[in-house]
């Protein structure tokens, strides 16, 4: 008996029989149930594959991140099955997975009913249940391309037409067969838990010029509990969502007549962006950051200098030609006006480090589908800093501002984040500057500042800026899906573009580092963000409407007034309900406004000269005198502010 070496992923190997499938090895190993696929040399594979040769394999179990891809593309292939099952005639285009699930484009002319979806549901079920065999096979483009033509699949022709693999490979499942390459399911009886979630009309790759297919999108768990909960989670979602509750707050707007990705700041919206900016630049000001303003356009030599025009481009607008012929570009970024301020004085070693701060706004061209709301944009405002300073300077400075992202965080609430050490890919020159050098010891100095503040981290290679490496800090939302709000990066390379310099202690000319951070991220994505992770119930402090006065009658009004300029001459953001409308009816109003205190005032306040508040939660506090109410609202703020 011919065999072959399988070298596994702990390092351990075995001998196996050539031509041996690799679900006979996972037998043969007895590996657990929970492995759907494999990887063959680094590449994934199905578990019906044969082992030809000498080779490295790994398992992929269905909840891993790889499983999880490979359960749902073959849920959205039974789906597909399903849908042309029912509906003869219905064209299938491409299925590819999503963040949670998976979705596949039909070429079908009306949209496929709630009654139709439903019974697509329950043939998906219908199919799973019949475990059928899933089979990879491999054809000659040619012959493919004639099948699918003879089946009446005008896409799939087109596809096959535009791929250079020649053979490709299909997989087949009952009667069913689609252009895929894979890995799958062995069987469709492992597709235990899924659910279509929604559907939606779509271009023919994407373009409008092209005709409208029809989406149908999806959902697919390893277990039946798993479906559940996220489900539950997707609900909580929906109600915490930024874009609803923005509006419904009236915080802020996105208008056609403007321009997708450019966000409007409507007055309470605006209020507490405004908040959130003077609460940052005091605290800059209180560590030495300077503030400066610069102007969000620039000669696009600038950015060819920084290397954004060669690395960053893509997220660029092109550039503005004017009169003289000079070409002008929206910045993406703020390091290179900050930079030119440093050259503009020679710098003494004494002087550093420098710290440069902004609340800069910025602009750039993201994809409209990945616009969402206020946290991915295309105008922006970054609570922005460059710190220049000596090398041996770079740890302290780093260590100062993973701090200060921990007091703002501890402040707004955040309790659970975590660190990601990005860091650039080594194989890719084009992303990141080719300086293998340069790139380690940026690394190292980070994960210095990283162990000296004691956090954990995970690392994310591919995730770099062009320019160096950063520590980004990592944020969830209810369904799990993290999203970088702080970040510190550390550059050694926009220094030597732009020949920064310093004189040293020797007299000497050397050149200093730059740090580029960002603590409350952009002032669109924190927004987004404290709207969803409060829920629109803002901390006190934060709130862009802290208290509401209403009074029992008009009766009460004069005396509400004077509560009403007390508490603003005190600096609270107050508002006075004067409407003659029931209580009950204006303190709903409060409550869904999610203002955290309505003032209720009676007769018994007038007389007793006091306030009765009532907490955005119900709770009815006992009547005091308004100065005793505010003080308690003070120390409210400062246990919030961690002051207390
Ligand atoms: C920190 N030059 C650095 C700066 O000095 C810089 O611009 N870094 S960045 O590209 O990572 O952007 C900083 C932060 O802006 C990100 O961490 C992210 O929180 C936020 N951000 C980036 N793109 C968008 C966007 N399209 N919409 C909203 N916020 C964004
Ligand atoms: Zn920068």
């Amino acid at each position: 008996m011919e065999s072959v070496r399988v070298t596994l992923s702990d390092g351990k190997s075995v001998e196996i029989r050539r031509g041996s499938r690799i679900y006979e090895l996972a037998s043969l190993l007895s590996v657990d149930g929970g492995i759907i696929a494999a990887k063959l040399n680094g590449s994934p594979v199905d578990l019906s594959r044969a082992i030809d040769e000498d080779c490295s394999l790994e398992w992929v179990s269905i909840d891993s991140p790889e499983g999880l891809d490979v359960l749902r593309h073959s849920t959205a292939h039974l789906m597909a099955h399903a849908v042309q099952s029912l509906f003869p005639g219905t064209q299938v285009t491409i299925g590819p997975t999503i963040q949670d699930g998976f979705y596949y484009d039909f070429k079908r002319e009306t949209p496929f009913t709630p009654e139709e979806i439903a019974k697509i549901e329950q043939r998906m079920e219908d199919l799973a249940r019949a475990n059928l065999k899933v089979t990879r096979e491999e054809m000659p483009k040619a012959q493919a391309i004639e099948m699918f033509r003879r089946m009446g699949e005008d896409y799939k022709v087109s596809i096959i037409e535009g791929i250079t693999e020649d053979p490709v490979s299909l997989y087949r499942q009952g009667d069913w067969i689609d252009l895929c390459r894979g890995p799958h399911v062995p069987s469709t009886g492992k597709l235990k838990a899924f659910k279509i979630t929604s559907v939606a009309g779509a271009y023919w790759r994407g373009d409008e010029k092209n005709e409208m297919l029809q989406r149908i999108y999806g959902t697919s768990w390893p277990t039946k509990p798993a479906l559940k909960e996220y489900l539950r989670l997707v609900e909580e979602a929906k109600k915490r969502d930024h874009r609803k509750l923005g509006q419904e707050l009236g915080l802020f707007m996105i208008s056609d007549a403007i321009g997708p990705g450019l966000p409007i700041w409507l007055p309470k919206g605006a209020l507490l962006r405004s908040i959130l900016e003077r609460y940052i630049v005091d605290i800059e000001r209180s560590l030495g950051y300077q503030h400066v303003n610069t102007p969000q356009l620039a000669r696009v030599d600038l950015y060819k200098r920084s290397g954004h025009w060669d690395h960053f481009k893509d997220n660029m607008y092109p550039p503005m030609a004017f009169e003289n012929k000079e070409e002008l570009v929206l910045r993406p970024m703020n390091c290179p006006h900050h930079i030119i301020i440093y050259k503009h004085e020679l710098h003494s070693y004494r002087n550093l480090p420098i710290r440069l701060a902004e609340l800069g706004t910025m602009y750039r061209y993201e994809r409209s589908g990945a616009l969402s709301g206020l946290s991915r944009v295309r105008a922006m405002t970054l609570n922005d800093a460059h710190i220049f300073c000596l090398p041996e300077q770079i740890q302290a400075e780093a260590v100062g501002v993973i701090r200060l992202i921990q007091r703002v965080y501890r402040d707004f609430g955040f309790k659970e984040y975590w660190y990601r050490l990005s860091l650039r890919n080594p194989k890719d020159k084009i992303n990141f500057v080719d300086n293998d050098a340069m790139w380690d010891t940026a690394e190292e100095y980070l994960r210095q500042a990283l162990a000296e503040v004691g956090v954990p981290y995970k690392e994310a290679p591919g995730e770099a800026a062009y320019y160096g490496p950063k520590i980004d800090v990592q944020l969830n939302d209810v369904l799990g899906h993290s999203e970088t709000l702080s970040t510190v990066q550390l550059d050694f390379y926009l220094p030597e573009r732009f020949e920064l310099e310093y004189v040293d202690k020797d007299g000497q000319y050397k050149r200093p580092v730059m740090i580029h951070r960002g603590v409350i991220s952009t002032m669109e994505r924190m927004t987004a963000f404290l709207i969803e992770h409060h829920a629109g119930n803002f901390p006190l402090w934060l709130a862009p409407v802290q208290l509401k006065i209403v009074t029992v009658t008009e009766q009460q009004l004069d005396y509400a007034r004077e509560v009403f300029t007390e508490l603003k001459d005190a600096g609270w953001r107050v508002e006075l309900d004067e409407r003659n409308e029931k209580l009950g009816y204006k303190i709903r109003e409060a409550q869904l406004a999610k203002i955290p205190y309505a003032i209720v005032i009676g007769d018994s306040e007038v007389q007793a000269q006091t306030v009765a508040p009532r907490r955005r939660g119900g709770e009815n506090l006992a009547p005091m005198p308004l100065n005793d109410f505010i003080e308690r609202l003070k120390s409210e703020v400062a246990q919030e502010r961690g002051e207390a």
